[in-house]
Parts: C-alpha cells; structure tokens; sequence
C-alpha cells in the first residue's frame, strides 16, 4: 500500500520512509547525452521486497545539511548533490539532517542506490508537504540514480525512454508471487561504478549498438511473459537480455569484467536446476552478485543448492514486493 498522502500541516519536521531496491530483469544499460540519467534503453524490474534503505529526514536550523551514511565520501556527496537540486528545483530553504542506511551492502551491484534515491526523493517531498504524484516522485529518483525511479514502485515496474523519463507499474507483486534469492559472491564495492561503466561501453563496445537496437524486442517479450505469468518466456528473455548486457561490458577496452568464480558457479547451477526441470533464471547486474528467480514454492530448495556453491559467501531470500512505506514522522 502506498501510505504518502497530503498533509495540510506545514510544519512537519521529521519523516521516516523505506525504500526497497530492485533489480532489472531487462536491464538499463547507458544513457542519452541530453538530460538527467535519461536512460538510453527501456528497462523492466522487480522490486526486492526485504532489501531496504530506510531514510529518517529532519528539518534543521544550521547553514548546510547533515549526512549520516556509513558509505564512501562519493556517495555522501551524490546525496548532498541531490538535495541543492531538490532545493533549487522547488524554490525551498533550510536544511536537512539525513540519516540514511541499509539492511543490505552498499555500493556491491545490489542496488542500494535505486532504494537510496527512491527514499529521498520521497522523503523530500513529504516534509515539505509537497503532495507530488508518484510520476514526479519517479522523475526525481531517476535524477539521484537511473535505476531509482523504478523502486517508487513495488511490484512488476517498467521505464520507457521519454524527455524527462519516468516508472510506471506493469502488475502488483501479489498477481504473481515469485521468489528472488541474492547470491552473494563479494562483499567488495564494485570494480568500475555504474556511470562511468556505461560511458565506457557506449564509447568503446563494438555490441553496444545492437544491444540498443535489440532492447525493444526484449521488452515486449518481458512484459508480455509478466502480463500472462508465462516464468519460461521470461527465464529466457531476462537472462538472454542480461548476457546480452554483460556481452557488451566484457567487449569494452580496456575490458570491465564484473562476474567472479562463484559468478558462474550460480550460473551453471541455474542451469542444471533448469534441465532437472526446477523453474529458475539468473540475473546479474554491475558487480558479482547473481539473483536467482523462482515461483516461491521453489525458493527453499534453490537457496539451500546456491548457499553450498564454492565461493558464495551467503544468500538472502526475498520476494517480488517493495512497495516504499512512510514508517514514521
Ligand atoms: C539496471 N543497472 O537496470 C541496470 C542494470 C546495473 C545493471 O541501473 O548512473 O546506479 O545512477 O543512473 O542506476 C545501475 O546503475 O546508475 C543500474 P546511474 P544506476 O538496474
């Protein structure tokens, strides 16, 4: 349920949200030259309904705002960054103590930066009693990190390139419960960030072309398969979208090679559940994490098969959820 509703009291000081993150089934992967994170490919997602970041959001009296983040200076600083724009962009004054974290590790290709962006975007608009509608909220998220402006939404989520792009929700998570189980293989931060890995295989990838040449076909096929719960039309389009992907990263020079060891252990693994006949698909994003996605009734079996796999340090079991929540104020 979405809880952020219109206060007519301006003076609201203090505002909690969770924000879930969420992993793309088709990925986005580059961004056009004009704009604001504007994607240069669609992207389709799931929302991870236990991986969070819960966000408190304070009004204060000082000259600058407070960050409270157990993260790298960078990150601190993308949230600073983000809330002058915010400032500017609703003509507000004063600031704001942010005490931001995650119940998952940060900066490790397990999107702590969709929820992150997710969070304070709608945080933002709460204090402020800004009333904003959920494609705006989504637009604001997007200008924090591409891939936050899918987590404004739980559920099955896509994004279709526009001026000014936005999320929009293609089914609720309850219409087809499946489970996400998160294999992790590093506790590392990634190699090459996001951003800066995208640049590198728009400029130098000889794929990256018919990677967005091919992008609309998968996308059709995913939302497709969603719509009519078909998990074999969307094992095969998510993982072929997702090698499609990482074809175009490992083709960079010099390369970006995200995957490890255990990377493809997971992978080989979904592969032979598969051909015993277990429903299951693999998905990878920029790190070395691999999600597995399977009907729920699956998910037990599957996670106690991934928890054993040489090199997986441990898993977490979730499930396609990930409404944002306004816990407190
Ligand atoms: C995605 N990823 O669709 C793709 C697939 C990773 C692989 O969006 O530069 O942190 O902040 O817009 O959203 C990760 O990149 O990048 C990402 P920015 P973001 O989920």
């Amino acid at each position: 349920m979405w809880r952020l509703c219109y206060h007519p009291v301006m003076t609201k000081t203090r505002v909690t949200v969770s924000a879930a993150a969420n992993i793309a089934l088709i990925k986005y992967w580059g961004k056009l030259e004009k704009g604001l994170n504007q994607p240069a490919t669609a992207s389709l997602s799931i929302g991870l309904e236990d991986l969070r970041t819960t966000t408190i959001i304070e009004r204060i009296e000082g000259q600058s705002d407070v960050i409270d983040f157990n993260a790298p200076e960078t990150a601190r600083q993308r949230i600073l960054d983000f809330l002058d724009l915010l400032r500017k962009q609703y003509e507000v004054q004063g600031h704001f103590h942010i005490t931001t974290e995650n119940n998952f590790p940060t900066g490790t290709g397990l999107a702590s930066s969709a929820s992150g962006f997710a969070a304070l975007a709608i945080g933002f608009s709460e204090i402020l009693n800004l009333n904003l509608s959920r494609q705006v909220l989504s637009q604001l998220a997007r200008i924090g990190s591409g891939s936050a402006a899918r987590s404004v939404f739980g559920g099955f989520v896509e994004i279709i390139p526009a001026d000014d792009a936005f999320a929009s929700r293609i089914m609720p998570a309850e219409d087809w419960p499946l489970a996400v189980i998160v294999a992790i293989a590093s506790d590392g931060t990634k190699t090459v960030g996001s951003s800066e890995a995208m640049k590198h295989t728009a400029a130098t990838s000889p794929y990256y072309r018919e990677w967005l040449r091919s992008h609309v076909q998968d996308m059709d096929d995913a939302r497709l398969a969603i719509v009519d719960r078909d998990f074999e039309k969307l094992a095969d389009v998510a993982e072929h979208n997702c090698l499609k992907m990482h074809g175009a990263i490992i083709t960079t020079r010099p390369p970006i090679l995200y995957w490890l060891p255990a990377t493809l252990a997971v992978m080989h693994e979904v592969r032979q559940l598969r051909e015993s006949g277990t429903p299951a698909f693999f998905t990878i994003d920029a790190g070395a994490q691999v999600k597995v996605i399977c009907p729920a009734e699956h998910a037990k079996s599957i996670n106690a098969r991934i928890s054993e796999l040489p090199g997986i340090l441990r898993t977490i079991e979730t499930r396609v959820g990930g409404e944002p929540e306004i816990t407190a104020s």
